[in-house]
């Protein structure tokens, strides 16, 4: 048996499953999404998930026609039908189709909801044992008076261009920096340094929140060591004892090179390390089992 998508309620062969080409969410980026993951039958921080995915709605004025719960259970639901015991998770709700003008009132037939599960793709261990090399790209973020980076939509093009740009300098992520220079996050990953035992993360008003980045600050707080979110310039992240990158996919990767710069002593950090680790205990404890 084939694998199977939730598809607006219906669980549909992956090949079969269509939507329109007059979807708004392909015409014009509107809709929102949520990448997840699911650790031994435990989906990981779903509820911060689905909450995350409903701000975004919001801040978009979608509404999304159904009870968090019910989605919850569609996200369970999907895991089950296909057995996967570690999965990728992909949730999109689009303004579904509409004609060809942007008015998401003309939208009638109403939102679509999806969710694809997949095996999840780890990343090679010597990303984790070695660390990255990572560099800036040139592409600025979009200012987040014109597209707030909290909203996590479809509109990924921004991040494709600055991705696009990394791969160009044999990149695996790239550091995306504000119109005015500041650093904010990577592409699909948000950022920390060590400096001088403190954790440090550029303001979260200024990225999306990430979910993993969230979990690092409470396992940080929890744990007693010193955070703070901070406005940072490149040349501060050159000269940071220690720098890693946290995403759904990514977990916490540690950086060891950014623009040529070695950071600290050019290894994996103690402190990135002991993070890692307690963050792979969460994962084991922390979710909605299915
Ligand atoms: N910043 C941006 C811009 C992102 O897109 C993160 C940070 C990390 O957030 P989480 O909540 O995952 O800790 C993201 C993650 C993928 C994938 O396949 C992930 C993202 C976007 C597209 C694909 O992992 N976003």
């Amino acid at each position: 048996m084939g694998r199977k998508v939730y598809l607006n309620g219906k669980f549909i062969d992956r090949n079969k499953a269509k939507i329109s080409i007059f979807d708004h969410g392909l015409l014009y980026g509107d809709g929102v999404f949520e990448g997840i993951r699911s650790y031994n039958r435990l989906v990981f921080k779903l509820r911060e998930h689905i909450d995350r995915l409903y701000k975004s709605a919001d801040a978009i004025e979608l509404k999304i026609p159904m009870a968090k719960r019910i989605l919850i259970k569609a996200v369970r639901d999907t895991l089950k039908r296909n057995k996967l015991d570690n999965a990728y998770i992909r949730l999109v709700v689009t303004r579904g189709p509409g004609d060809l003008g942007l008015d998401p009132r003309k939208c009638k037939t109403g939102v679509i909801i999806f969710i694809i599960t997949d095996k999840i793709a780890l990343y090679p261990r010597k990303f984790y044992e070695r660390g990255l090399h990572i560099v800036s790209a040139r592409i600025r973020k979009n200012y987040k008076g014109a597209i707030n980076p909290n909203i996590k939509s479809l509109n990924y093009l921004n991040n494709i261009l600055a991705k696009i740009d990394g791969i160009k300098k044999a990149s695996h992520e790239a550091i995306m920096l504000t119109y005015d220079d500041y650093v904010a996050e990577c592409t699909s990953d948000n950022i920390f340094i060590v400096k001088g035992g403190t954790l440090l993360t550029p303001p979260r008003d200024i990225t999306l929140k990430g979910i993993t980045q969230g979990a690092v600050i409470n396992i940080a707080r929890k744990k007693k060591l010193r955070f703070k979110e901070k406005n940072m310039r490149l040349s501060e992240i050159y000269k940071a004892d220690e720098c890693f990158l946290t995403g759904t996919a990514a977990e916490i990767v540690p950086v060891i090179k950014v623009d040529g710069h070695v950071i600290g002593t050019g290894k994996p950090g103690p402190v990135t390390r002991f993070l890692l680790a307690e963050f792979h205990k969460l994962t084991k404890i922390d979710g909605v089992r299915y």
